[in-house]
């Protein structure tokens, strides 16, 4: 079953920042989809509940040294 939440990214300062955190997410398995904004500091990820869970990619984005709090 396929879900979609939406993040607040905090520590983004450039543009490779954001990139990193998309192509990371978007390697990752059981996420379709992942668009990270710098601009706006937002993240929306659709993934696959039954793969991992919204802590899962809470843990991965901050393995990469960002803040990610669910705005719902
Ligand atoms: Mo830019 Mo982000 O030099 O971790 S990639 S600040």
């Amino acid at each position: 079953q396929y879900d979609e939440v939406e993040f607040d990214i905090s520590g983004m300062t450039c543009a490779a920042c954001s990139n990193r955190i998309e192509k990371v997410l978007n390697k990752t398995g059981g996420v379709s989809n992942a668009t990270v904004n710098l601009a706006t500091e937002n993240a929306v990820i659709e993934y696959n509940s039954n793969v991992l869970s919204e802590g899962d990619l809470i843990a991965r984005i901050d393995n990469l040294g960002y803040g990610a709090t669910a705005k719902e």
